[in-house]
């Protein structure tokens, strides 16, 4: 019996000590662009960690039973029925309860840190009316810094992205931001539901017609990443894509400048 104890004790450390090393070495995530990315990425590793525990263990567990419990030559039937086994089921009850809820407590943190539980800007500079509802966003900024960010007007419609830049009065197919500067969406539709995802910046924010949402990030790496469509939003809603292009600020300055319709007062 001691015996046994000791095997299970070390199989399960193992198992622990296997989905540790895989949950800290491998990595199934695309590039950290944004600053909300390792946030999120802490999250994952947590879950994926979870999920390799349970996945290795179980794994075991099913492998030790069809060698152990197999069918033996002289056997008939299928032996005694097991009755209940309340221990066992209070065990298995408590145990994944605990573990969803510390899950939901930790993932409700990520959140807040991403800032999604920040108040929204009630005094958004983009607001046409202070009556407009906006809504649903993951900000970034308190109130007072808005007016800092680059702001940038979202318009998605089957089956394009097209991005307003209010301050240069132009519209691009292509998102071109500053590296390490807070960027300001708003975002509407035109026709039905639209999602606006980046998987390198770990965001996505639903676009709906005639309800404006928000969305607020930091890229922080220069590179050029897709931006999908995550809604399913009709025939061709697989190709609706558009790229974002992270740049140094005089890169971004220049095909700002190129853009912008002179007459404006900046
Ligand atoms: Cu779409």
């Amino acid at each position: 019996m001691l015996n046994k104890n000791i095997y299970l004790i070390l199989i399960i450390s193992l198992v622990f000590a296997i989905s540790f090393w895989i949950g800290f070495n491998v990595n199934l995530l695309p590039a950290e662009a944004s600053i909300n990315a390792p946030i999120y990425d802490e999250l994952f590793k947590i879950l994926f960690i979870i999920g390799l525990i349970i996945f290795i263990g179980m794994t075991i567990a099913v492998i030790y039973s069809l060698f152990k419990f197999r069918k033996r030559n002289d056997q008939i039937g299928d032996g005694i029925a097991l009755e209940g086994n309340l221990s066992l089921e209070i065990v298995w009850t408590i145990i994944p309860s605990i573990i969803v809820l510390l899950i939901g407590l930790y993932s409700y943190n990520i959140y807040d840190r991403m800032g999604g539980m920040r108040e929204l800007n009630h005094n958004h500079e983009m607001m046409s009316s202070n009556s407009e509802k906006i809504w649903a966003g993951i900000s970034q900024t308190s109130d007072n810094q808005v007016s800092n960010n680059l702001s940038i007007e979202v318009s998605a419609m089957q089956f394009a992205f097209l991005f307003n830049y209010p301050k240069g009065n132009f519209i691009s197919g292509e998102l071109h931001v500053p590296v390490d500067q807070k960027v300001s969406m708003k975002m509407e539709s035109k026709d039905v539901i639209h999602a606006f995802w980046v998987p390198e910046f770990r965001i996505k924010q639903d676009i709906i017609p005639g309800q404006p949402t928000v969305l607020n990030f930091t890229p922080t790496k220069v590179g050029k990443y897709p931006i999908i469509c995550a809604e399913l939003c009709g025939p061709y809603h697989g190709g609706m894509r558009a790229s974002i292009i992270v740049e140094e600020e005089s890169d971004y300055n220049d095909w700002f400048n190129k853009n912008k319709k002179t007459e404006v007062n900046l």
